[in-house]
């Protein structure tokens, strides 16, 4: 029995933002079938002369709001491609992606990400959402972006490598910065010494278990001095 593919929708008004997700990683998972990725315009969906997907907003206000109807139609279009899909809408007003997150959305069959653009899009667009689907409003951090796109590409990127298959050593993902919740050991490779700089003699001894030992101390004193929040938060 073969797997069936992940699916993953994107609807933007800008989708060749997008088009360097055909490259390295997730380009061979799309070639290999197990990353079914469709990027589409928004605008596909409109049916006036000049493809409108935005208006001036109702209470007034600076800005333009994305119209509800492109995003009615695109997603009952979308939404029928399986039986209940997650439907993401980036948004600095959502909860904040992690990694749980994003183990979380790897395990789905079928994602739909909403990039809006302008001041946002009209609120019953996500009302209308959460009867098609499961609504994540999903936030990248705590700072100001233009739209939903770059935030998208970041999440594709973070849910795609955890997708089985496409990460073609699996052992390489659990020892990646937040994966149990530490930062990253240093790395070091030839030359031993370079600018008067040296390896750490322990990863030149052959000791495996001093290796293991040292490495563990560096994650914990790392995080403890750059992050930590993160020693608060273990096991979530
Ligand atoms: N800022 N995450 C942080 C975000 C964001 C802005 C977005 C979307 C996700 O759209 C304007």
């Amino acid at each position: 029995m073969i797997a069936a593919a992940v699916r993953i929708d994107v609807l933007s008004i800008f989708p060749s933002y997008f088009d360097g997700l055909t490259l390295s990683l997730l380009g061979k998972a799309q070639d290999a079938g197990i990353l079914d990725l469709n990027v589409r315009d928004l605008r596909d969906w409109t049916y006036d002369r000049h493809r409108t997907v935005d208006d001036t907003p109702y209470g007034g206000g600076a800005g333009m709001v994305m119209k509800p109807e492109p995003w009615g139609v695109a997603l009952d279009e979308l939404a029928t491609a399986s039986e209940r899909p997650t439907i993401i809408f980036p948004s600095p007003a959502g909860e904040v992606f992690t990694q749980a997150t994003a183990r979380d959305l790897a395990t789905r069959e079928h994602l739909i990400f909403g990039c809006g653009r302008y001041e946002g899009i009209d609120e019953r667009v996500f009302e209308y959402a959460d009867t098609v689907g499961e609504v994540r409003l999903i936030s990248l951090g705590d700072y100001v972006l233009n739209g939903g796109e770059v935030a998208t590409m970041a999440m594709i990127e973070a849910i795609g490598r955890l997708i089985p298959g496409v990460v073609g050593n699996p052992e390489s993902l659990v020892e990646e910065s937040h994966e149990d919740g530490l930062l990253e050991y240093p790395s070091y490779t030839k030359p031993s010494m370079w600018r008067d700089r040296a390896v750490p003699d322990v990863l030149l001894s052959g000791n495996h278990a001093a290796i293991a030992t040292w490495r563990r101390e560096q994650q914990l004193e790392r995080t403890a001095r750059r992050r930590p929040d993160l020693l608060s938060e273990q096991d979530d």
